[in-house]
């Protein structure tokens, strides 16, 4: 009876000192989220660049005492270390195979079935058989010569081999600055559905909060959906789009986005093209024509091939037919978080020599980021 009496006295205490807490008047609004995590942030502490968008669009701007007015354009964070920024989007699709190779590698004996295993797992990661093969062999004359392996020794050998694959010395650079009086300008190709539009609408993002001023242009006409959809990107961080009707044709959209941007004097035209193309001579006359008629007025810096990283060997094949199509200058992978297969890196760039430059980490406005080997590796790795 007395228990029951003093279990009621605590339930009537909390309920009133929780009426007073939240009644307390001049309640403060939530606080703005803190500025993007240190590098050094565990995955799991790392601000997510969802929640700093629905909380402070921008960091710089911090919102007003009053329910915060979405300002008219925003100024997204920087490019400069995003992809370690977004290194947990990365870690929870990739971790599991870096796991998995740590484990294998710090057994006490390795036999011939746990290096076979090896060679699995990185196959299964997309890393391709004749990769896996030079790796685990690689991996194995060191271990032979190191004997006994300490974790940070078995950590260090896996990543300086997975780093020596992906090319830690590749030219990764974007070419988005103006030259000779004109501005840079990028194509911006693939096949439907892989992320072109998103991937535009992102890098016009990263750019201008790099200081940068854009323009999109939205050569994809076969439907007014990818304009408006390119449209809204633009809108949000202030790009001017570029755009004609329904079914208009593709070649004259980027001449006239590319002859905008050098009387507006913008830094980067950015154009995005459609993917429905079923043959491949199609995909020739198309894209050759786009960059023929681009070509009259400025020259085209960088034609960027956007690959879904969940498609596997399929991706590949289309890499291959852009590739004799158009000269690529660099890779875009997205959807990285989507898959465990992150070996697709190194495959696609020795497919077609051309190294990825940007990578796609989700469907958020800024989780697109300049892709870092290292900083990638680590992410697989773990801690
Ligand atoms: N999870 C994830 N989804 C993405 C990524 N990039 C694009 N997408 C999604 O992929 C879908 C197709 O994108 P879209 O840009 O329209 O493709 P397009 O047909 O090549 O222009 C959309 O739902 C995007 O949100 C990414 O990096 N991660
Ligand atoms: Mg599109």
């Amino acid at each position: 009876m007395e228990y029951l009496i003093l279990i009621a006295g605590l339930t009537v205490l909390a309920l009133v000192v929780g009426g007073v807490l939240f009644l307390r008047p001049g309640r403060k609004p939530r606080p703005p989220v803190e500025p993007p995590a240190p590098p050094d942030a565990t995955p799991g502490g790392t601000v997510t660049v969802e929640e700093e968008d629905q909380a402070a669009p921008t960091v710089e701007r911090a919102p007003p005492a009053e329910a915060p007015p979405k300002p008219e354009i925003e100024i997204p964070p920087p490019s400069a270390g995003r992809l370690v920024r977004l290194r947990a989007r990365l870690a929870r699709s990739q971790n599991a195979f870096g796991r998995t190779l740590l484990n294998l590698l710090s057994r006490d004996t390795l036999d011939e079935e746990a290096w076979e295993e090896i060679e699995d797992t990185l196959i299964g990661a997309d890393i391709g058989v004749s990769v896996a093969r030079q790796i685990a062999d690689d991996l194995r004359t060191r271990v032979q010569v190191l004997g006994a392996r300490t974790p940070e020794e078995v950590r260090a050998l896996l990543k300086e081999e997975l780093l020596k694959q992906i090319g830690p010395d590749l030219d990764r650079s974007l070419r988005t600055e103006r030259h000779g009086n004109r501005p840079a300008v990028l194509l911006v190709v693939g096949v439907n559905g892989t992320g072109k539009t998103t991937t535009c609408g992102k890098l016009a993002r990263v750019l201008v909060g790099d200081g940068r001023t854009v323009l999109l242009g939205a050569a994809d006409t076969f439907r007014a959906a990818a304009a408006d959809q390119l449209e809204t990107w633009g809108s949000r961080v202030g790009a001017k789009v570029v755009r004609r009707d329904e079914g208009a044709d593709p070649a004259s959209v980027a001449f006239e986005a590319v002859k905008t941007g050098i009387d507006t004097k913008v830094d980067t035209v950015i154009v995005d093209t459609a993917g429905r193309l079923h043959t491949k001579t199609g995909l020739m006359d198309e894209l050759g024509k786009v960059k023929r008629v681009v070509e009259k007025q400025a020259e085209v810096d960088e034609v960027l091939l956007v690959l879904d990283a969940t498609t596997g060997q399929n991706g590949l094949q289309q890499a291959r037919v852009f590739a004799e199509v158009v000269n690529v200058t660099g890779i875009v992978l997205t959807k990285l978080d989507g898959t465990a297969k992150g070996g697709i890196v190194v495959q696609v760039q020795r497919e077609l020599g051309v190294p990825v430059k940007l990578v796609g980490l989700g469907e958020g406005p800024d989780d697109l980021a300049p892709f870092e080997p290292e900083a990638f590796v680590d992410a697989i790795l773990g801690d």
